[in-house]
């Protein structure tokens, strides 16, 4: 989209999102975060959620995913006509650091095309003993990723909503140039 069409554009464009990730990751408490600009208790997502967020220029309909084993084989359908993709991990659980690495490349591999924007938020900020920004970039290879993914990794929490506007920023940043 060239830089004047965007400026004169009168109606928000609409673009499809999803937020994966496993369950208790904080999905759904970043979404309700972004939405009401607070921390709301969240329950387990069943299935696949949408919701929509309207920035002035930019319509977000996001398919908030459930995490659990049962729900990850909806995620290829939805993935394969995103436009950009989302991915929360849960940055105080080692024990499913591996686990959430190898979906997280299937996800690359398998589920989406093309050189879409991929916001990796590193969340629950707020806790100890956490999984550093340094350590995920390394262990997830980002730098070296063979996938033409545009990548940024923010370091989130939805309960005290640090770090969810400078990882918005960008990621509508990214979604407003597509
Ligand atoms: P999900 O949608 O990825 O499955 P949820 O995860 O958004 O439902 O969150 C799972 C649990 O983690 C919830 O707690 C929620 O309150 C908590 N949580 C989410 N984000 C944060 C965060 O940034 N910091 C902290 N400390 N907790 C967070 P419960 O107790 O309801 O399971
Ligand atoms: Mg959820």
């Amino acid at each position: 989209m060239s830089f004047l069409l965007n400026l004169f554009r009168k109606k928000a464009k609409p673009v499809t999102v999803t937020i994966c990730g496993l369950d208790k990751a904080g999905k759904t408490a970043i979404i309700n975060y972004l939405i009401h600009g607070e921390f709301k208790e969240t329950t387990p997502t069943m299935g696949v959620n949408r919701e929509v967020i309207n920035f002035p220029k930019l319509q977000i309909n996001i398919f908030d995913m459930g995490g659990q084993e049962d729900f990850r084989p909806i995620w290829q359908e939805i993935n394969e006509k995103t436009d950009a993709l989302i991915y929360v991990i849960d940055s105080v659980d080692h024990m499913r650091f591996d686990l959430t690495k190898g979906i997280f490349n299937d996800i690359l591999a398998n589920q989406i095309g093309g050189k879409i924007p991929v916001l990796l938020l590193l969340n629950k900020k707020d806790l100890p003993d956490r999984i550093s920004q340094a350590d995920l970039v390394k262990r997830f290879g980002l730098i070296e990723t063979e996938y033409e993914i545009e990548w940024a990794v923010f370091e989130t929490s939805a309960l005290t909503g640090e770090g969810i506007i400078e990882a918005f920023s960008w990621f509508k940043e990214k979604m407003e140039e597509r």
